[in-house]
Parts: C-alpha cells; sequence; structure tokens
C-alpha cells in the first residue's frame, strides 16, 4: 500500500523516507573516495568541475532482479556533452547508466560499424616474413587515421591530467544516492560546480517494502512452493487472470508503482553547493507540452536552467527556458548541417517522429533563427556548452563581485 501521506510531506521528510527504503550501492564508498580525491584537486586548482548525469535509470521489478522497467536514453546528450565541457577547460564527473555511451569511446562503441571495421591488419614486415612470421601489425585504416587521432589525444589529456571521473549506476535509487553524495561532495567547489541533469530519470518505483525478492513467476506453483517465492508480492500487484476463452494457470502481473520524490528540490535546496549552477532536462514527446512542462519545473525547482527536448527531435533541436530574459529561447542545428550518420534503433525513433512532423513550430523557428554552426554534420551539443558556458560566466562573476 503506498502510504497516502508520502503526497503531503515536505521535500526533506519525502527524501529521508526514499533513502531509508534502500540500502545504498555497494559501490558507493568506493565511488565517493574516488570523487572526493578528484574533487579535492579540482579545488586546489581552481577549475570549474561539472557533474554530467547521462543515461536511463532502471526501476527493478524484483530484488534478485530478472525484470525492470528502463528509461529511454543512450547517454549521447550526456557523453557528447561532457567532451564539450572538457575542452572549455571543465573537469567532469561522468555519472552514467552502466554500459550506456562514454564521453571519446562512443565514437566507436556503438556505432553501425564495430570497432574492428577501423581496424585492418598491415602486411608483415620483411623481417618477420624472414622469420616465418606471416603477422603484421594491427592498424587503424588509413580512412579512420585523422579522426582517431584526434579524439585519442583527447581521451590521453583527460586521462593523464586527471579530468574525467567515470562512476556507473544502473537502478533509479542507485542513482539518487550517488547524486546526493556527489552533490554534498562538491560543496567546497562553490560557484565553480555546474550539474548538467541529462540523464533519463524514472518518475516512478517499486518501494522496496512492496518488491518481491525473487523472479515474480508467470504460471502457478504448487501450494508448497507458493510462500517462499512470491513472500513479498501483494495479492493487488500480482495475480491470477484467468482468460475466459483460454483457460490456463498462467498470471497476468500488474504493476503498482509510487512516485520518485522530486529530487531536484533537494539537490537545489539542500545538497548542491552554494552558488552553483543547475540545470536540469525536460524530455517530453507531445509538442505542445514541452515549453509548459519545462517551465513550470523551473518555476518549481528555482534553479538556473532547464533545456527542453523532444524525443524525435531531441538531436538538432532545444529550448533553453530561463528565469531571467529572453526566457525562451530555441538552439537550432540547420537542416543542411545535420549529422547524416544517423545510426541505431533510437535514431529510427526520433525519425519516424520527425516525418510525421512531430517537431516545435515553425513560427518558433523564424522568430528565434537559427544558431549556425561552422562544419557539416554538427552535433547539437556543440551549441548547447557554448550557450551554457555564458550562463555560468555570468554567474560566477555575479557571485565574485557579490563576495
Ligand atoms: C533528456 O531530456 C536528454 O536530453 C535525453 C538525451 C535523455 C533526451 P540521449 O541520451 O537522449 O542523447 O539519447 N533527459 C531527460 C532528463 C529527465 O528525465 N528529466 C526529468 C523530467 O523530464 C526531470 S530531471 O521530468
Amino acid at each position: 500500500m503506498t502510504d497516502p501521506l508520502v503526497g503531503e510531506m515536505s521535500p526533506a521528510e519525502a527524501e529521508s523516507v526514499y533513502f531509508n527504503e534502500y540500502p545504498p550501492p555497494k559501490a558507493l564508498p568506493k565511488h565517493e573516495a574516488l570523487a572526493r580525491a578528484f574533487i579535492n584537486l579540482h579545488v586546489e586548482e581552481n577549475r570549474r568541475v561539472v557533474l554530467v548525469t547521462s543515461g536511463g535509470t532502471t526501476v527493478p521489478l524484483e530484488a534478485q532482479t530478472v525484470r525492470f522497467i528502463d528509461n529511454f536514453s543512450a547517454g549521447t546528450r550526456g557523453a557528447t556533452s561532457a567532451e564539450l565541457f572538457l575542452e572549455q577547460g571543465y573537469a567532469v564527473i561522468f555519472l552514467h547508466r552502466q554500459y550506456s555511451l562514454l564521453p571519446y569511446s562512443r565514437h566507436y562503441s556503438h556505432s553501425t560499424n564495430c570497432f574492428l571495421d577501423f581496424m585492418d591488419e598491415a602486411p608483415p614486415s620483411s623481417e618477420s616474413s624472414s622469420s616465418g612470421s606471416d603477422n603484421g601489425p594491427i592498424m587503424v585504416r588509413d580512412e579512420y587515421q585523422d579522426q582517431m587521432r584526434s579524439v585519442l589525444r583527447k581521451y590521453r589529456y583527460a586521462k593523464q591530467n586527471n579530468r574525467l571521473l567515470l562512476l556507473p549506476f544502473t537502478t533509479v535509487s542507485e542513482y539518487m544516492f550517488e547524486l546526493r553524495s556527489l552533490a554534498q561532495l562538491m560543496r567546497p567547489l562553490g560557484a565553480n560546480a555546474l550539474f548538467y541533469l541529462a540523464a533519463a530519470v524514472s518518475d516512478f518505483f517499486i518501494p522496496r517494502s512492496r518488491m518481491a525478492e525473487h523472479k515474480i513467476q508467470s504460471s502457478e506453483l504448487p501450494a508448497h512452493l507458493q510462500n517462499t517465492n512470491d513472500a513479498t508480492v501483494d495479492s493487488d500487484e500480482i495475480y491470477t487472470g484467468e482468460n475466459e476463452e483460454e483457460p490456463s494457470n498462467r498470471k497476468k502481473l500488474v504493476v503498482n508503482l509510487d512516485p520518485v520524490p522530486k529530487f531536484l528540490h533537494r539537490l537545489v535546496d539542500g545538497w548542491a553547493p552554494e552558488g552553483s549552477m543547475v540545470v536540469s532536462f525536460k524530455l517530453e514527446t507531445d509538442p505542445s507540452l514541452l515549453v509548459y512542462k519545462a517551465r513550470t519545473a523551473l518555476q518549481r525547482y528555482s534553479h538556473h536552467l532547464v533545456i527542453g527536448n523532444l524525443l524525435s527531435t531531441r538531436k538538432w533541436e532545444v529550448v533553453f527556458i530561463t528565469p531571467d530574459a529572453p526566457y525562451e529561447r530555441w538552439l537550432r542545428v540547420p537542416k543542411s548541417r545535420r549529422s547524416k550518420s544517423i545510426s541505431g534503433v533510437e535514431d529510427q525513433v526520433g525519425l519516424a517522429e520527425a516525418k510525421k512532423g512531430n517537431t516545435a513550430p515553425a513560427e518558433q523557428v523564424e522568430r528565434d533563427g537559427v544558431l549556425d554552426g561552422s562544419h557539416d554534420g554538427i552535433e547539437i551539443e556543440s551549441l548547447i556548452i557554448p550557450e551554457l558556458i555564458k550562463l555560468h560566466d555570468k554567474m560566477v562573476e555575479k557571485k565574485g563581485q557579490s563576495a
């Protein structure tokens, strides 16, 4: 049963109820130690640090999880943005869904070309053939040399200079624990801290107290086995759905989810450092809701920027919703500059929706114009990050003046 009082609690009370339900993730102490050392280093060097969250959170249906509900996100927004922040001198804590896209390796990991397609075997050298071996060195193919060299150099630079910390999560509760700890650890950074919350976070979850321990069964078990397996499942969550036309012993699964407490409130008002900048994303599929929902989020949590995007068009248009003028500003990649190398299932969704005209109103395009990029196939993050950094600069400057 959902606690009827949860909806009436203050954000701080809802937070403690939520965090008391779950054991912290096993990796949390290790992640905290890594983050503490990383943050201290950059505090000493007076460097800005951005926490980029990326990828979708899962909602497990069982404690020993076989099935889970997932949130859509490939991690492209987060991984691409992280690279751009690094280029602008930020240190990046990359809190990401395990196995989603990562900065730099994203260029090779989930593309239509497997990384092996980027490689070739060079002919054996005269020495190796004279010694009877036909093994030549493995090389990057000629056509990929330049791009891979450039990615490799940036990757090496970030690694060798301790600019990038990768921390994985899987479930929504792991995400919450990690976010809370990281935000609190970032306090010594003050206005040098930036939160860029691009992860697609589930709004719903199953409280631990109502979660089945073991794999939920789809057929009736003999009576002597029933209790051990379904011990923690409420009768309203899973029940026998007798199909009149086709009698069977198969069960229907009815999932009953609670709302996840609004963590943004707590992040802004409690966990994050004083003077830091908080940027959240709002994802919608209905174009008529996007601006309204993004603005409502900004008003509700009183943070600094909501970046709105539609699932179908997120790769080439976003809207900045700010508390100050111009309040609403669209950034768009011009049609001729949209990446031609679109691949993967998630993009097929986007293309199909865009063909249906499921995009922001045309008059908006005219009113706001288009921010231009300089070469073919630009990624929208290369428009988002510079605009965002300008806003962060202003905040840091203001803070400096008032200090
Ligand atoms: C986003 O809107 C991200 O831009 C995307 C990026 C998930 C669409 P991809 O990873 O996609 O490049 O494939 N994130 C949504 C963040 C979110 O869940 N926000 C919550 C909400 O919309 C509030 S914090 O309610």
